[in-house]
Formats: structure tokens, C-alpha cells, sequence
């Protein structure tokens, strides 16, 4: 942008090496080489001073931090797909633009939800940590380490966004046939594709389903929309799959019917209160009753470095007066 000054923008955390040389050729770039998370002190004094905020998952990007920010501040450009963390109704009424990095990360994340969904059912963990631990194996028998079979079991998929709908068509060539509940219902073609049944009742799929995968974006309407009640219809044998927001599940109920033996397992990438971690899963792990992963649904080089492209873009379009691609609206309430 010759003769034009360049904005400042805030980066809260690390991001890959190409992206960070990208926004210092092109902005006035605060990069956090260290990548320590930003305290909200640190967060207050960066919304008073930039132009544009670029912001995480880590990062609370609440009211009362949009309310302390500073004249210049136009721009939120979220580098991450869900915006759970920034209150868009407080920056929207304060003229503040909000982007998010959508399509990018679908295809990593619904890899990630396969991986789930194989690794509970079928011991991956598990086995894996028998070569690596202090006995040695005894050897191949055949009643040892039987798992479940996903072949033939039903899927049913919680939101059928880009997400779902990547999941499902994953899970479709792993013979799982295909349930899913959603606001609404998506098109023919797709569910056709699919071969796809749409629930429009969740509470009668999920009394229905082996395996259920959490793939919709949390907001008020989505939080513990798997409720202790609704958790209770699953069937003993069923599976819970979540690489999307933890506080979608009501976590604690989910805890109390996996240690009564009431649903099977769960794979978890996210959780109600991360980073911190409920002690009681924990305990399932040591017992092999869930995977816990560390929130890496998009955790891939090449969908951080999309990511990072997308918030370039989205500012770019910004700065030159255009509307960005990837703008968030309000939700309507
Ligand atoms: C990201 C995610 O890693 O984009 C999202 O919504 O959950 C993750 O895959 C994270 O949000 C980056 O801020």
C-alpha cells in the first residue's frame, strides 16, 4: 500500500513463519514470537492502540474488552473459525467488523473427527500405549484387544454445516450410515449424495444412534444442547465424538454416564472449560474410556497457513475500503 500508512495490527499469538513474513510486508504487524497468551490487561492495551485485532481461540474478546477499545480499532479478523469468544453484537453496535476463516480448516477438522471416531471404538490409544509402556507384549490372542465395529453402525452428526457434512461423507466410506439433526434441513442433492436421514427431533436420534459426532458452532442457543437429559437417551453402547466447542456438551453429565457405564466412551478434542481440564476425564483416560486431545481439529501446517492467508485477506479487503470476504453478523436473537 505505497504512500499509505500501514495499519497497525495486533497478532495475540504465534503463527506460522509464512504468514507472520506476509504480515509484516503488509502491515504495521505486533507479532507474539514468544506466543505466550495475551493477559487481559495485555488484550486492553492492544484493542486501545491497533487498528486491527487479530485474535485466537485463546483470546476472550468480551464486552467489557470492546467497550475499552481505542477509535481506531475497526477490524476484528479472528484467525480461527469460531467466533464464541468475541461477544460480535458488542463490536458491531461499536462499528467494529468482524471476520472469521471459514472452509479452510473443514477438511482437517472432520479428519480429526474420524480419527475419534475410530480411536474409542477401536482401541487405538489403547494398543498403541502397550508397545510404548513398561511390559512387554505377551503377543497376538484372539479374544485381546476387541473393539467395536464402526462398519454398519449409525452416525448421527449434530450439525450438518461444512464440518458435517465433511464428517459424513468420510464416515460414509467407512460403511457408517448417516443421521443427522440440524436447524435445517440440508438440500435433496446433498442429502441424496449422502444418503442421509434428517432427524428433525434431536432427542429421538440421539436414542437411536452408535456414534454421535458434535460438528455445530456453539452460541446461547447451542450451549449444553447435549444436555444430562438429552445425554441420558443414548443408548449404553453409543459413542460421543466433539471436535467442535466443549460447553455443547454438558461435560459433567457426560463424565457421571461414562463412569456408570451408561453411554460407552467419548473422543474429545475441545472441552467446557479449556484449557483447563476436568480431573474426572482425566480418570477415563487412565481407564481407556475416552481420547482426549488437546483442541487439534485444524492443527495441520498447510490449514494454519489458509488460516493465516484468509486473515490477510479479510484485512486487505478491509483497509482498501472494500467489504471482507469472511465477514460475522450478529447473531439474530
Ligand atoms: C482453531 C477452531 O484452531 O477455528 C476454530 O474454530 O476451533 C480451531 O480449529 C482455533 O479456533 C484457532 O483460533
Amino acid at each position: 500500500m505505497p504512500g499509505k500508512k500501514k495499519p497497525l495490527v495486533v497478532i495475540t499469538r504465534k503463527l506460522p513463519d509464512p504468514v507472520e513474513t506476509r504480515m509484516r510486508e503488509l502491515f504495521d504487524a505486533r507479532l507474539n514470537v514468544e506466543d505466550r497468551p495475551m493477559t487481559q490487561p495485555e488484550l486492553v492495551a492492544a484493542v486501545k492502540e491497533a487498528d486491527v485485532l487479530v485474535p485466537t481461540v485463546t483470546d476472550q474478546i468480551d464486552a467489557a474488552l470492546i467497550a475499552q477499545a481505542g477509535d481506531n480499532l475497526k477490524l476484528i479478523a479472528n484467525f480461527g473459525n469460531g467466533v464464541d469468544k468475541i461477544d460480535v453484537t458488542a463490536a458491531a453496535k461499536r462499528g467494529i467488523t468482524v471476520t472469521n476463516t471459514p472452509n479452510v480448516l473443514t477438511e482437517d477438522t472432520a479428519d480429526m473427527t474420524m480419527a475419534l471416531m475410530l480411536a474409542v471404538p477401536r482401541r487405538l490409544a489403547e494398543g498403541a500405549s502397550v508397545l510404548t509402556g513398561d511390559k512387554k507384549w505377551a503377543g497376538w490372542s484372539p479374544t485381546w484387544m476387541l473393539g467395536r465395529r464402526i462398519w454398519g453402525k449409525r452416525l448421527g452428526i449434530v450439525g450438518m454445516g461444512r464440518i458435517g457434512t465433511a464428517v459424513a461423507r468420510r464416515a460414509k466410506a467407512f460403511g457408517l450410515s448417516i443421521h443427522y439433526h440440524n436447524r435445517h434441513r440440508v438440500l435433496p442433492a446433498v442429502e441424496d449424495g449422502l444418503e442421509a436421514t434428517y432427524w428433525e427431533s434431536l432427542d429421538q436420534m440421539l436414542a437411536r444412534m452408535d456414534i454421535i459426532s458434535v460438528n455445530c458452532p456453539s452460541t446461547p442457543a447451542t450451549f449444553h444442547l447435549l444436555s444430562a437429559r438429552r445425554l441420558a437417551l443414548l443408548q449404553p453402547t453409543a459413542y460421543i465424538v466433539n471436535t467442535a466447542r466443549g460447553d455443547i456438551i454438558d461435560e459433567e453429565a457426560l463424565v457421571k454416564l461414562i463412569q456408570d457405564g451408561k453411554i460407552a466412551g467419548a473422543g474429545l478434542d475441545v472441552y467446557e472449560h479449556e484449557p483447563a481440564l476436568n480431573g474426572k476425564l482425566l480418570k477415563l483416560a487412565a481407564r481407556n474410556k475416552v481420547v482426549l486431545l488437546p483442541h487439534m481439529g485444524s492443527a495441520t501446517l498447510e490449514g494454519r497457513i489458509d488460516m493465516g492467508e484468509k486473515v490477510i485477506i479479510n484485512i486487505r479487503a478491509f483497509v482498501d475500503g472494500h467489504r471482507p470476504p469472511d465477514r460475522v453478523l450478529p447473531l439474530r436473537t
